[in-house]
């Protein structure tokens, strides 16, 4: 029980078990990994997918045209997929303005061109969705950048990379990550909405979704459940990141689960109950900790973890006393629209309502609450 298999679809960026664990106060705890060993251990534990940036291809061999061959052939003996892949345009000291939005011209125009040549890679493997992380599009002093005229370079190299896709006949579309800060001062594109209010401005807003990750939302105090249940409501949770993070501090990237548990049930609740098809990809760090072995435990964990929250999200629904909970919270009136077919708003005004009664009905939510919550400590079901 709680095995992984490639059904299940689950992902990691080379970059998450890749991580050296270098820190900003600290050198590396581990080594670097080979890309081609990751895949193969990946594709053990029961993962279906890999994802990566144009540099973690050349974590061990810095030979492009080697490096690649020896990933595809990684891929062709173990049948391991890639849903996603996206670019680095964060670690270079040249990117240290932005990349899409640095005041430099020039970097502007490289940065660019390093997602186009990325581009063609990630399609040749058959990655459907492309990730944008702007993590170093941002400012530390408000004089330091003039907001509107970065959005309209954000806006011009979004519709570039759109264009070049439609072009070349590209089956593949964007989806943008927010973050609020770290590692800028500020980010911009901060949050889900903030990130979905940007993509209607773009040439070509259904080819740009969203790429949500569990702690960047978590990092800025808001919930992460109800953003992805707004993402999917607009049709534009394109992919996710999956992973842990204890409240409003700096970015953690933990396992899945080991933050905020309650947060990643109803999470899975919502993925596995609400019609998210996509992969369900993990991005988060071992704990610089943790030694060569410890890494794969940890990637295994949050598959597990995953299945679990899977399981008591089954067993939560079809629990009968959580329905009947669920009924007497009326969550299920919410889904009625609140005017009958052919209704007015002349019929509305005519309307004989009780305020008074109505405000004494309570919603039992705290029963609920706890059903929930029993179902996650495993007393139930
Ligand atoms: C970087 C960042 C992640 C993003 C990656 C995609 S890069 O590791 O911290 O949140 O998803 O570019
Ligand atoms: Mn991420
Ligand atoms: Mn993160």
């Amino acid at each position: 029980m709680y095995e992984p298999t490639p059904d299940d679809r689950f992902a990691f960026g080379l970059w998450t078990v890749g991580w050296e664990a270098r820190d900003p106060f600290g050198d590396a705890t581990r080594a670097p990994l080979d890309p081609v060993e990751t895949v193969h251990r990946l594709a053990e534990l029961g993962a279906y997918g890999v994802t990566f940036h144009d540099d973690d291809l050349l974590a061990v061999e810095p030979d492009r045209d080697k490096a690649i061959a020896g990933f595809r052939k990684a891929l062709d003996e173990t049948g391991m997929k890639v849903p996603m892949a996206t670019t680095n345009l964060f670690t270079h000291p040249v990117f240290k303005d932005g990349a899409f939005t640095s005041n430099d011209r020039d970097i502007r125009r490289h940065a660019i061109r390093k997602v186009l040549r990325n581009l063609d890679l990630a399609v040749s493997l058959g990655a459907k969705t492309y990730v944008c992380w702007g993590g170093r599009e941002g400012a530390e002093s408000d004089a330091a950048k003039d907001i509107r005229s970065a959005l309209a370079r954000y806006k011009e190299a979004m519709d570039i990379l759109c264009g070049y896709v439609l072009d070349q006949g590209y089956d593949i579309r964007f989806a943008i990550e927010p973050k609020p800060n770290e590692p800028r001062g500020d980010i911009l594109l901060p949050t889900i909405g903030h990130a979905l209010a940007f993509i209607y401005e773009l040439e070509h807003p259904e080819m740009v979704g969203l790429n949500p990750e569990v702690g960047h939302e978590q990092m800025a105090g808001l919930n992460y459940v109800h953003g992805a249940a707004q993402a999917l409501w607009h049709g534009k949770l394109f992919h996710l990141d999956l992973n842990g993070q204890h409240g409003p501090r700096y970015d953690q990237d933990l396992i899945f689960g080991h933050g905020d548990l309650k947060s990643a049930f109803f999470l899975v609740d919502l993925l596995e109950h609400g019609g998210y098809d996509g992969p369900r990809h993990f991005d988060y760090k071992p704990l610089r900790t943790e030694d060569a072995q410890d890494v794969w435990d940890s990637a295994a964990a949050n598959m597990r973890t995953y299945l679990i929250l899977k399981e008591k999200a089954r067993a939560f629904r079809a629990d009968p006393e959580v329905q009947e909970a669920l009924r007497a919270s009326r969550v299920d009136d919410l889904a009625q629209p609140t005017l009958a077919p052919g209704e007015t708003p002349a019929d509305l005004l005519s309307d004989d309502f009780d305020v008074e009664e109505a405000a004494r009905r309570g919603y039992h939510f705290t029963h609920l609450n706890q059903l929930a919550l029993e179902h996650l400590m495993g007393v139930r079901g």
